[in-house]
């Protein structure tokens, strides 16, 4: 056969090897204009009907489009099947096999959870308090004005509330709420169960969260953790407070950390101090996360003042005591030399898994 569709066979049978060699639909798609579309030779071919005689035209026609049904048919067949291939290595990828997982074989890409290091170092520290004789207790998060405030001596309006910067809840009547900024408070409800009770003396821990409008910094963190110490007993002097402070930091930090007391003022303890420990970052040498000063501060304490014990209805002629409190993030930070305290707050696994 001569004209314009002698080598329509050939041309059809080079589309269809073409068509063969694609192997993703994403392939297919981009050459599919050149196979059967608008940059087809059939289309090609189409054009050059036009010198034709009608009714040679109409058979050249018929040809023509049997051949391009031909290759659209096989563009389409061949797409099904690299789309079918595509699913069935995507679900392949994806299939966890429930019986490795049961018979222990988990796969390397599956890792297990575990507690954070502030958790941890909590657990830690209680430990170390339990093992002295301590109770543990915790006391609520949100908290009255009276109690994060009043009943520890700070009235409204007291310069010392500049201390900590407040995030407030609620600011109406009867009471003003808020986060409570420190674990002091929980010193407040344990005294006044124990008044409830008749179960004095106290010796317990108290942990938790607490929240302070702070800037975070190397040091510092919006949401941090404290553990409160309160003890209230007969004849409580401050070299048991000092004792009881030595003992922790020794047993927590190790004997090669030196601590330091240094007076202070807070408006619930008379007299009041900081206590202080060798930065372990720069070892004493200072550094950005100590601001150069060689000590970090964990922490602060001192003799129950008498007007706190008479709030909550003990009597300071017959009672006395101490408290303390200190941060756990601080701890934790000392303890595993992190230089700034937000990385305990990123998320980041590659930080994380160090303390698996
Ligand atoms: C207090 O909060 C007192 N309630 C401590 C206290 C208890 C004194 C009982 C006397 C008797 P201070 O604001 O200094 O004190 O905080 C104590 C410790 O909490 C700090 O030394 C630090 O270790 C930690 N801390 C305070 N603010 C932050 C913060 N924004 N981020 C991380 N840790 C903090």
């Amino acid at each position: 056969m001569t004209g314009p569709l002698e080598n329509l066979d050939a041309v059809v049978e080079e589309l269809l090897d073409q068509l063969a060699a694609f192997t993703s639909v994403e392939e297919l798609d981009a050459h599919e204009p050149v196979l059967a579309g608008r940059r087809s030779p059939l289309a090609a071919l189409q054009k050059s009907l036009g010198g034709l005689d009608p009714e040679a035209r109409r058979d050249a026609g018929a040809r023509l489009q049997a051949a391009r049904t031909r290759v659209e048919a096989a563009v389409e067949g061949h797409r099904r099947r690299l789309a079918a291939a595509e699913r069935e290595r995507r679900l392949e990828a994806d299939r966890l096999d429930l019986g490795d997982v049961v018979a222990g074989a988990v796969p390397d890409t599956l890792r297990a959870g575990h507690p954070g290091l502030v958790a941890r170092t909590q657990a830690e520290l209680e430990d170390v308090f339990v093992a002295m004789g301590f109770r543990v207790a915790e006391g609520p998060e949100v908290e009255s004005d009276w109690y994060n405030f009043e009943a520890l001596n700070i009235p409204p309006a007291h310069p010392a509330r500049g201390m900590w910067d407040t995030f407030y809840v609620d600011l109406g009547e009867p009471e003003t709420v808020v986060l409570r900024t420190h674990t002091s408070p929980t010193q407040v409800h344990l005294m006044e169960a124990a008044v409830r009770d008749g179960s004095l003396p106290i010796h317990s821990v108290m942990p938790g969260r607490c929240y302070r409008r702070d800037t975070p910094d190397a040091r510092h963190l919006a949401a941090f953790h404290q553990v409160e110490g309160l003890v209230v007993d007969r004849g409580i002097t401050f070299a048991d407070l000092a004792g009881v402070i030595e003992t922790f930091t020794r047993a927590y930090f190790g004997t090669d950390v030196d601590t330091r007391l240094r007076p202070s003022y807070f408006p619930f303890t008379e007299p009041s101090a900081e206590f202080e420990i060798t930065c372990q970052i720069c070892r004493g040498a200072g550094c950005r996360t100590c601001s150069h000063t060689g000590w970090i501060e964990l922490g602060g304490c001192g003799m129950l003042d008498p007007a706190v014990l008479e709030a909550v209805g003990i009597d300071p002629d017959e009672w006395s005591g101490f408290a303390f409190g200190f941060g756990i993030d601080r701890c934790a930070q000392m303890r595993h030399e992190i230089a700034d305290m937000r990385a305990l707050t990123e998320n980041d696994a590659r930080f994380l898994e160090q303390f698996s």
